[in-house]
């Protein structure tokens, strides 16, 4: 069985300090046995989740060993502008390298402002502490120009990274030369990918990519739109845990995983069987992304007895929105069909960005939400700042918003657990 394997002499071959990610994993999985495994009328869909969760630095890493000895590389990303299915085209693995988890804080600031974003420092922290084997397997680590945090963060971040690093400048308007640059950004890194692997992107190799890429987001669709159902068939911590492993786990097994338990959500709608009764206030979360281990505030919003019932997030619906078109006979036209798809995304470092409320507003409608709740990380200046236009326009639709700021520390959760508990009595039905 799993369990039994010893993955310590890899870890330590990966240069781990075995130490501390022992607290590391200690914490985590007790984290997650509290949160995830005590829920009620669980799908037994989510048991594949559940044992990738087990094994996320042990059997997925393995993969990745295994993949780089057998003549892949490994691509680590912080940003969904980053097109998995070009990475896929060079015969790469495409993992996300975001951290959920307040790890190496203080390791942290010591390169960064203490009034850094959570999420910036986490990946700091984990990388300083050792303790994130994505990182330390990947040949190219791939850091995007979006909010000045990670901007300036990465420029320090670059040389901490055993692999390449490589910064990829994109637009912050959706203007015709923000287009272009973004077309820009995409052709150097098929170069640097082509380099780095050694494989030239073909049209074959790139339309299979878009392909694989765009089933794992038809999966993703499927069980938003499944999530629309009353009683909701499904938890919002279990529906983000399926859209955080979207960043980890290999492609075809995954969309395979979220279909089979698609499967089994429609039946329990058929039933009429929820994770909570019918009628059950209804939140959609809108804002930052929700990296592994970050469970707060959604296990908060759960345990008022209301059900989250959509994200828009880049760990949600705002990652996974839209299609890339396979139409083209050059890779050139295939990248314009890339550059297409990934400009639709509403991230708050664009300005203007009013796409992102009304998809807010559109989601909520969707899933028949109660109420929106804005979660905005301290320090995060996009999403903070765009949080009361989205309140505006989300409340002007008819649905009340909340406005959270936290970070990724348990100091303010009775706080907040009080503020969550008010608003989720102010939309009951
Ligand atoms: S497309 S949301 S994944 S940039 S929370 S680090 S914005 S200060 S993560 Fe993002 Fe790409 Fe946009 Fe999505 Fe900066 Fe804010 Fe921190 Fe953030």
């Amino acid at each position: 069985m799993s369990e039994k394997i010893d993955y310590r002499p890899m870890w330590a071959e990966l240069g781990l300090d075995l130490d501390k990610h022992d607290a590391l994993l200690g914490v985590l999985g007790q984290t997650y046995a509290e949160l995830f495994l005590t829920q009620k009328n669980r799908p037994d869909g989510m048991g594949y989740f559940d044992f990738v969760m087990s094994e996320v630095h042990g059997l997925r890493v393995k993969e990745l060993v295994d993949a780089r000895a057998a003549g892949k590389i490994v691509v680590g990303t912080f940003c969904v502008f980053v097109p998995e299915e070009l990475v896929l085209a060079a015969n790469g693995v495409c993992v996300g390298l975001c951290a959920g988890a307040d790890f190496g804080t203080e390791q942290a600031e010591r390169y960064l402002p203490r009034n850094t974003c959570a999420l910036i420092k986490s990946f700091f922290g984990f990388s300083l502490e050792k303790v994130c084997p994505y990182l330390e397997s990947c040949d190219l680590v791939v850091g995007e120009n979006t909010c000045d945090g990670k901007k300036k963060a990465y420029e320090t971040f670059g040389d901490m990274v055993s692999g390449e690093f490589m910064a990829l400048d994109l637009p912050n308007t959706k203007s015709e030369e923000g287009r272009a640059l973004l077309k820009k950004a995409y052709l150097d890194l098929t170069a640097a990918l082509e380099r780095i692997s050694g494989t030239a992107i073909t049209v074959e190799s790139l339309k299979a990519g878009i392909e694989t890429a765009n089933a794992k987001r038809l999966a993703m669709h499927r069980l938003a739109r499944l999530r629309h159902a009353d009683p909701a068939p499904i938890s919002g911590l279990d529906a983000l845990l399926v859209n955080q492993v979207f960043f980890y786990d290999d492609p075809e097994r995954y969309t395979a995983s979220v279909n089979k338990l698609c499967d089994e959500l429609e039946q329990r709608i058929e039933k009429q069987a929820g994770v909570a009764p019918g009628k059950t206030p209804r939140i959609v979360i809108s804002g930052c992304p929700m990296a592994v281990p970050n469970w707060k505030l959604p296990s908060i919003v759960e345990g008022a007895n209301a059900v989250i019932v959509g994200e828009e997030s880049c760990v949600g619906e705002r990652g996974t929105q839209n299609l890339v078109a396979t139409e083209g006979d050059t890779v050139e036209t295939l990248i314009d069909n890339l550059v297409d798809r990934y400009f639709t995304i509403d991230c708050a470092v664009f300005t203007p960005n009013s796409s992102r409320a009304k998809h807010a507003l559109q989601i909520a409608k969707d899933a028949k939400a109660d109420g929106l709740i804005h979660y905005g990380l301290q320090f995060c200046t996009p999403y903070q700042m765009e949080a009361p236009l989205l309140e505006r326009a989300v409340e002007s639709g008819g649905i009340p918003v909340l406005r959270i700021d936290t970070d990724y520390s348990q100091e303010d959760v009775e706080q907040l657990r009080t503020r969550v508990e008010a608003f989720v009595e102010q939309i009951r039905r």
